[in-house]
């Protein structure tokens, strides 16, 4: 084919890995009129399959580019793909899912290791995109470094384990399938119902090929973050039976901070006295200290909210997925007659327990449910009961916090309760600041006792609860919003699984402080195995001791202070409630570039933060050599009795 040099170029000579990068670089996000770049960048590690690909894209791109923001696809080298893949999505949730970032990995464990933060992704629905390599697509090497090699199928690799993972995926084989697979990739990033993992799996031979792209594959493109209106009939029947309600209750999911539906949450709960439960995703839909405000709702519940939740006869769920920490494995709502309402944006979620559906955007709906429910509003005796179970639940808080002389008398020399350490840093770290955490005891405890000050403080991970995720998730919250300090509370085995991201901080001078809490072992798993009968067994760090030849022998000589500063981390230790004051405010006045901190504090595992009776569903062995797993048999069945279905039909007259 001839072109005539007199016309402007119709196609440009590109390899497919640079292709990816011009058409990343390339792409916008844009709601309610604001634009903004759709990827912040590409984390990656480089071996063979990306190396001489994406990696030589991305290096001709920082060289012709990085002056140029808009044009520019900066790289993030990351110390280990899972994290990465956190530290995407940790930076995405914290820009509502506006932007995100790519990540690119090597072949076979260079692209495996990110399947658990896809997973983690998915669950959660927060949109990233995933470039992991491939083996030549040719075959011709075969069977090369780290290529699977199934007798049964050659077509499969190693990839394919993310397809169950991904809400998209496709394998770019030939160049020509190129445009299609990332406009596909695209659309889903960019959909709220839809997003989530997004798995475009390169070849290494593809990614080096070159060919000629229509020039408008590169042309910027803007997809606008859909705000679905909610059908009338659908606010009609909704409002009906909310008209109905007596006791009617919000569980707020992260749909209402993911769609910036807090004002008319407030406005809402405002205008009918409807109090709030919260899920960990959406907590701090409403601000501590709001009346209609009654903080976490089911098996790491409030009081307050768990003792409403019992007796609503409507649940209007805004942006849930009502997972079962938030219904408290279905045991959360005990009148027989509870309907449900569910606003979300995804059909799917919208139709769980059988709830009246309102597909929409959840301020869209929030407000026109507002509307329709003018002159609704729950009795005097209805919101004082509100007020008096709030209360309650407030002093419970205060004194987790600031544990009297009979409890802190208790504790040994130098150890603190895991809420003293709570409360101190949500006291001393301005109300913007970010708590971060995902795994261990923490997220339970601060589900319940956080006071959360702005709509964007709270991020507690817990669709996937992944050990691992809050150094790297951290970074990611940092480079997303550096006006606000980040505190990630760890635990001392999460911290072991992933410390590597504290190099990353390092590099890249990231302000981060990582609340390290040493108790020695799984103090979430213990206290579960206690309580289902089986001994706590396996989860403390110790020796093994050499006469019982079990792990019950002293803990081990761990230094995770020393660890943590081998690392580069500015390292604090301390041993006292004072200590700890000294060290946030310390950790608060680090500068800005000085890259992350660690404070190391040691708790007393046994001291339990206030507890609200909530159950969550684990199941115990029917039968059993063992007395402690029999007595917890016995309490699983009672439990067990109390679970409902949640499948009447959310009819109006019912
Ligand atoms: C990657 C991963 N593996 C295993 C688990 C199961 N699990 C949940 S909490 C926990 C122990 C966490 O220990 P630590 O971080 O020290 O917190 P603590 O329980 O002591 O508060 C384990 C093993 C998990 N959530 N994630
Ligand atoms: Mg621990």
């Amino acid at each position: 084919m001839t072109r005539d040099d007199q016309q402007p170029a119709t196609t440009v000579r590109l390899t497919v890995a640079q292709a990816v990068v011009r058409f990343l670089a390339n792409q916008w996000s844009e709601r309610d009129g604001q634009r903004q770049k759709l990827f912040a960048g590409c984390f990656g590690i480089f071996g063979h399959g990306n190396v001489a690909g994406i990696g030589q894209a991305l290096l001709q791109s920082e060289l012709a580019h990085s002056h140029d923001s808009d044009q520019h696809l900066p790289y993030v080298l990351a110390r280990n793909e899972q994290a990465m893949v956190h530290t995407a999505v940790g930076y995405a949730r914290q820009k509502d899912r506006l932007q995100t970032w790519a990540c690119t990995a090597s072949i076979g464990p260079g692209s495996t290791n990110m399947l658990t933060g896809a997973a983690l992704a998915t669950i959660n629905r927060i949109p990233v995109l995933l470039l992991p390599s491939g083996t030549f697509a040719t075959r011709v090497s075969a069977p090369v470094l780290q290529e699977l090699e199934q007798p049964h199928a050659g077509d499969v690799t190693v990839n394919d384990a993310f397809r169950p993972l991904s809400k998209f995926f496709d394998r770019v084989s030939r160049p020509e399938q190129l445009p299609s697979a990332l406009l596909g990739a695209m659309r889903v990033l960019t959909d709220p119902a839809e997003t989530g993992a997004v798995t475009i799996a390169l070849p290494q031979d593809v990614q080096a090929e070159a060919f000629d792209w229509p020039v408008e594959l590169f042309a910027p493109r803007v997809w606008r973050v859909a705000r679905p209106l909610p059908e009338a009939v659908d606010i009609a029947d909704a409002a009906e039976i909310i008209r109905s309600a007596k006791r009617p209750l919000v569980v707020a999911g992260g749909g209402v901070h993911y769609s910036g539906a807090e004002d008319a949450l407030r406005a809402f709960c405002e205008a009918t006295g409807i109090p709030v439960g919260e899920s960990q995703a959406g907590k701090g839909s409403l601000p501590h200290g709001h009346p209609q405000e009654m903080g976490a709702v089911g098996s790491t519940g409030t009081t307050a909210a768990n003792a409403l939740a019992a007796e609503a006869d409507v649940v209007i769920g805004i942006g849930t997925r009502w997972s079962d920490f938030t219904t408290a494995s279905r045991t959360a709502f005990q009148d027989t007659d509870v309907r449900f309402v569910n606003v979300n944006v995804a059909r799917f979620d919208a139709g769980k327990h059988a709830g009246l559906s309102v597909v929409a955007d959840a301020r869209e709906a929030l407000t026109a449910l507002t509307t329709a429910l003018e002159g609704y509003a729950v009795d005097d005796a209805y919101r004082e009961r509100q007020a008096a179970l709030w209360a309650e639940w407030d002093a419970a808080v205060e004194s987790a916090f600031h544990p009297p002389a009979d409890v802190t008398d208790r504790l040994a020399e130098g150890l603190l309760t895991q809420a003293q350490v709570l409360g101190a840093v949500n006291e001393l770290t301005d109300p913007r600041d970010v708590v971060l955490c995902a795994a261990g005891s923490m997220p339970g405890d601060i589900h319940k006792l956080w006071r959360v000050r702005d709509r964007k403080a709270y991020h507690v991970e817990y669709g996937y609860s992944c050990m691992g995720y809050e150094v790297p998730a951290s970074i990611g919250i940092r480079l997303a919003d550096d006006s606000r300090d980040v505190f990630a509370m760890v635990g001392d085995g999460g911290y072991l699984m992933m410390p590597t991201e504290l190099v990353t901080a390092v590099q890249e001078r990231v302000k981060v402080v990582v609340v390290l809490v040493q108790n020695h072992g799984f103090h979430s798993i213990g206290s579960l195995s206690e309580s289902l009968g089986s001994q706590r067994f396996g989860t403390a760090y110790r020796f093994r001791d050499a006469a019982s030849g079990r792990l019950d022998g002293d803990v081990l000589p761990v230094d995770l202070a020393a660890n943590a500063r081998s690392l580069g981390a500015h390292v604090i230790e301390v041993h006292s409630v004072d200590e700890l004051h000294q060290a946030i405010k310390e950790a608060k006045a680090w500068p800005a570039d000085g890259g992350p901190v660690v404070i190391h504090v040691e708790t007393d595992p046994r001291v339990y933060a206030p507890d609200s009776a909530a159950w969550w569903d684990v199941p115990v062995s029917q039968v059993s050599q063992l007395e402690s797993t029999q007595a917890a048999y016995g309490e699983y069945l009672e439990h067990k009795s109390t679970q409902r279905p949640l499948l009447a039909p959310p009819s109006a007259d019912h």
